[in-house]
């Protein structure tokens, strides 16, 4: 059955991933896969756009090549991050990188001017710093002429949706990452747009995933020298990709989808807002087919990914393997960081900012790789038990185990530490979680699935996943109550 192409971008790297379905089962092929290298202008750190939509035309190109003939296409990438389109139809500078410094502390600033309470109230969105209003709030009080001149604020998969198709709209599962929609009205929200002075024109209509959202334009065909195919809306926002795809059979499942960022919770059908979601800084993000992701935000592997930039700098090149296999053969539960610590978000020297972690909480900092990255590993598994038994708390459900999807379930180590941190089974598979959930959404979309359930089922079918059993309990029930000590997490 037809051939569909789901490009899906990570804040590292992108894919383009075919799609097909052979005797009732999903077959992926990965087309092209591309860097995506954020670059540093200044003093400020920006997305290269036009470089990822080269990378796109390529991923047809290619497809071309092959002589394959795409049915249609859907592009998912991070949250948060925008561009504004000029009156004239053009995009106005390169969108901000989430991990730029222009919104550290704009959080007490806004939250000056409206209520925390009141932004939460009105979204469900858990509060970081990059979050589109509080981008948009530093924008402003950088006096940016992005916000006189911007006609329309486009999230990055919008962008490249609009490039191609001439098209502008603002997907549904993106939009809620800007802390601007609003669920219950089930619309923009025009108050918190007046009330920080964000024009309401800046925002359009909502797609759904799963809508057309427009056909190539002419001139990208010529181009390209291809015929025009339909663009869907998918669930462009990744995570919500990678949760569409999550293999369950139980309506009530935990996940954790893991890559640079470790995103754990559970699918709920109404938004979870109260006084105990938003103490415990959990959001509520768009999904498919009307759901929404009860989940919190975890630092994730960036933390090795940006250790391992590090050493490569200093001329030591490792492996993600030979990184893993050092870290399985240092000694166990030697010190512990919290990854959601502050320290750890903006680029850097990573294994410094463990070692002052490690000194300010009293404890001896690893000194070498295999240390450090037991450290960070360990550490994560840690606090994904802790993420998980509140996620049970907040949505008053009992999991019996963890669907683990995305690229992070390479690592096998992270995979079992994780079973034996939470003390349930957990289920890893697909790693190209997103991708196939932006091809399942497409297929839901031409009608071949019926609904999200009959393309998790598939998935399901089509590709293996990997039980970890819990082990050495005792050992890490000890090290959790050191961690949740040291870390100072449950206060
Ligand atoms: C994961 C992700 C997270 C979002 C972060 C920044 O790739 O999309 O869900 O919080 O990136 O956008």
């Amino acid at each position: 059955m037809g051939n569909i192409v789901a490009f899906d971008l990570g804040a590292s790297s992108g894919r383009a991933m075919l799609g097909r379905l052979t005797d009732g089962k999903i077959e992926i092929t990965e087309l092209h896969r591309f860097s995506n290298d954020p670059v540093q202008v200044g003093d400020h750190l920006h997305w290269d756009i036009l470089r990822l939509y080269h990378e796109i035309k390529q991923g047809l190109l290619i497809a071309k090549t092959q002589g394959i003939d795409v049915e249609s296409i859907g592009i998912d990438s991070w949250g948060v991050d925008f561009g504004f389109i000029g009156k004239n139809g053009e995009l106005i500078g390169n969108p901000y990188h989430y991990r730029d410094h222009h919104t550290d502390h704009i959080m007490e600033k806004l939250f000056a001017e409206l209520p925390a309470s009141e932004i939460f109230a009105s979204t469900g969105i858990q509060f970081l710093q990059f979050n589109t209003i509080f981008q948009l709030y530093a924008l402003k009080q950088a006096n940016s002429p992005w916000l006189q001149e911007g006609n329309r604020l486009l999230m990055i998969p919008d962008l490249l949706r609009y490039f191609l198709t001439g098209n502008m709209h603002n997907e549904f599962s993106n939009a809620t990452t800007t802390q601007l929609f609003n669920p219950i009205k089930y619309q923009w929200d025009k108050e918190l747009f007046n009330r920080l002075g964000f024009h309401d024109s800046w925002f359009g209509d909502v797609l759904q995933p799963g809508s057309k959202a427009g056909m190539l334009q002419a001139s990208v065909c010529e181009e390209l020298g291809i015929p025009s195919i339909p663009v869907y809306a998918v669930a462009e926002h990744d995570t919500g990709s990678a949760v569409a795809a999550v293999p369950a059979t139980d309506q009530s499942f935990a996940y954790l989808s893991c890559g640079t960022w470790s995103l754990m919770g559970t699918e709920v059908q109404e938004p979870v807002i109260n006084e105990l979601s938003q103490k415990l800084n959990f959001t509520n993000e768009g999904g498919v087919e009307g759901t929404y992701r009860l989940l919190k935000n975890i630092m994730g592997l960036w933390i090795l990914q940006e250790s391992r930039r590090g050493w490569e700098k200093a001329g030591k090149s490792y492996s993600f393997p030979e990184l893993v296999q050092m870290a399985g053969a240092a000694k166990p539960f030697s010190a512990f960081i919290d990854p959601d610590d502050s320290l750890f978000f903006a680029p850097g020297d990573m294994p410094a900012r463990i070692a002052q972690y490690c000194r300010q909480t009293g404890q001896q900092a690893p000194e070498s790789v295999g240390e450090i990255v037991r450290c960070i590993l360990e550490s994560l598994a840690l606090k994904y038990r802790f993420v998980f038994e509140i996620t049970e708390r907040l949505s008053g459900q009992q999991f019996n185990g963890l669907h683990m999807v995305g690229g992070g379930i390479q690592n096998t180590l992270l995979c079992q530490w994780s079973a034996n941190a939470i003390g349930k089974p957990v289920w890893a598979g697909p790693s190209e979680g997103s991708a196939i959930g932006n091809l399942a959404v497409q297929w839901i979309a031409q009608g071949v699935f019926k609904d999200i359930w009959e393309a998790r089922q598939v998935i399901r079918d089509s590709f293996p996943i990997v039980e970890y059993k819990p082990e050495e309990q005792e050992a890490w029930g000890h090290a959790y109550d050191r961690f949740v000590k040291l870390t100072g997490i449950a206060e």
